[in-house]
């Protein structure tokens, strides 16, 4: 045999590759480990008919994510989401003395919208993109803020040792109405003005020209600027004289147990922002005493008083540090799309045509990849999986184009405790890694230039190790369901922690998409399009 004969055969090019895998790694698993990709050493491939149906999600986790949305989306695939968030304030870090003689000038609720520096105006002020907005930013809803009623424990009551789970339907105590207004974004809110009542000067006719302050960011980036109630913050806090409501931080949250942001409305925007930037600033003016060098301070003619009072403008800022959470509000009766019916009686035997996966306490999809498949057929042949994936086609005809940039594939938890499902990582996870295991939107580009537009295709799983364990001849492991989900990095395990085979049910990302489904017929339109699984594989000597 010479050279040229054995590399242009790919029959032992296989062996060969075979061969010089097997001897490298432990197991003839391995070879499927996606570094065989070329077609020649996928001598077979057969398709799969899977069976996959949407489950409603009635909660997710929310505590301490980084996102938390306010807002209100009304999508016509997934019907009306409201955004309420909780938090926890913290502390000034000088601690809280309001000091002689304090006036309360206004209370002001920040919390910076997520933007982007566009180009400069001609006079060269920055302008100010929002991003991360969804929805309709032209529709107002409703936005008030309250006194948080219920005491947001770190640790969980039943078992001190273990902290907290704050899930997205947990119904929150709310007390005194802190703000209420019609709310819509706006780029340009990129400073506010405070009213620094002590200041005010009369004019020549005895008019009076009230004094302001300008308060912006450091960079003039955009935030939502809402002025509390005056009067609960001057009752509670500047003319509070109980110092150990402000003694540190577990007796200020006792005192104050934060604050409940509550988004309402038929229609909106509805925008995730970093709550943890947040903050309670406080203006207030009072006595600084003071001794007179060159000015005369309390007006008696002289400029060598000591200990005068002056009138001096102070800021205090609470930070919203602490524990935060998402509530999210799902209505389903607003979609003008079949979910509500989908949801509410999905086909358990025959599957769906249409999938609807969306986040933050939305809808998964419950897939059963094996129910048309001879298990014993196949282990008894003893096939060597060189790849297995699951393709999720986007139904772009009822998708919009921002659709979520992941998807997560793991095993079902066949018993899941009042609406919590603990699904479990697929081997491929574990043994490839997130990179190979995929997932990943995969896109297609349209027309040219400034016409380009760029339309969602699908979504990918490998799961060769996985099937490899199921299919195999000796020791299968016994097959799962699988849940797909809208994907967040807390899906992954925690690399630092050992065995962490559950998958954490956080969730921030409100993006939708639809998939086609399993249920169609060879005749339809669509048929090519619908979910299945596919396995390439070779056939092992028994
Ligand atoms: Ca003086």
């Amino acid at each position: 045999m010479t050279l040229k004969n054995v590399t242009t055969n790919p029959l032992v090019w296989l062996v060969l590759s075979v061969v010089f895998f097997a001897s490298c790694e432990k197991d003839f698993k391995n070879v499927g480990d996606g570094i065989i990709t070329n077609e020649q050493f996928q001598a077979n491939k057969q398709t799969f008919e899977v069976l996959a149906y949407n489950q409603n999600l009635t909660k997710s986790r929310t505590d301490n994510i980084p996102l938390n949305g306010i807002g209100v989306l009304q999508d016509d695939q997934f019907g009306k989401l409201e955004g309420d968030v909780v938090s926890q304030v913290g502390l000034p870090l000088a601690g809280v003395d309001f000091g002689e003689n304090p006036t309360l000038d206004d209370v002001v609720f920040e919390l910076p919208y997520t933007s982007e520096q566009t180009e400069d105006l001609d006079d060269g002020r920055p302008q100010f993109e929002l991003k991360n907005i969804y929805g309709d930013s032209n529709q107002e809803f409703q936005l008030k803020i309250y006194e948080l009623g219920t005491y947001l424990n770190k640790y969980d009551e039943t078992d001190p040792t273990k902290i907290k789970k704050y899930y997205s339907d947990k119904v929150y105590s709310k007390l005194t109405e802190l703000f209420s207004d019609n709310f819509k974004p706006n780029a340009n809110d990129t400073v506010y003005y405070v009213h620094r009542a002590d200041f005010d000067e009369l004019d020549n006719q005895g008019n009076t020209i009230e004094t302001y302050d300008t308060i912006k960011s450091s960079d003039t980036s955009p935030a939502i600027r809402l002025s509390l109630n005056k009067p609960f913050f001057e009752t509670n806090f500047v003319n509070n004289t109980n110092e150990d409501d402000f003694s540190s931080f577990d007796k200020f949250s006792l005192f104050f147990k934060g604050i409940y942001v509550e988004s309402t409305g038929n229609n909106g925007a509805y925008m995730p922002l970093e709550f943890s930037k947040g903050k309670i600033i406080i203006y207030y003016t009072n006595d600084v005493l003071t001794d007179e060098t060159t000015e005369d301070l309390n007006g008696d003619g002289d400029t060598d008083d000591t200990q005068v009072p002056v009138r001096t403008k102070q800021t205090m800022v609470f930070p919203l540090s602490g524990i935060k959470a998402s509530v999210y509000k799902r209505d389903y009766n607003t979609a003008t799309s079949d979910i509500l019916n989908l949801l509410n009686t999905p086909n358990t035997t025959q599957g769906e045509q249409k999938l609807f996966l969306h986040g933050n306490a939305g809808t998964m999809t419950i897939m059963d990849a094996f129910n048309n498949m001879d298990l014993t057929a196949i282990r008894n042949e003893n096939r060597l999986i060189t790849e297995a994936s699951i393709t999720l086609n986007v139904n772009q005809d009822v998708s919009g184009d921002d659709v979520p940039e992941r998807l997560f594939l793991c095993k079902l938890d066949e018993n899941p405790v009042n609406g919590i499902y603990e699904n479990t990582q697929i081997l491929d996870v574990l043994t490839e890694g997130e990179a190979v295991f995929d997932g990943n939107l995969q896109t297609e580009t349209e027309g040219t230039g400034d016409n380009t537009t760029t339309k969602p295709v699908k979504y990918r799983f490998r799961i060769t190790d996985y099937m490899s364990e199921v299919l195999k001849k000796e020791n299968p492991k016994t097959p799962s369901r699988f849940a797909i989900k809208v994907f967040h990095p807390t899906d992954l395990p925690d690399p630092q922690a050992q065995n962490d085979t559950i998958v954490k049910n956080f969730s921030w990302d409100q993006r939708g998409v639809v998939i086609y489904g399993n249920n169609y017929q060879p005749a339809d339109a669509d048929y090519d399009k619908r979910v299945k699984l596919e396995i390439y594989y070779s056939e092992l000597n028994n």
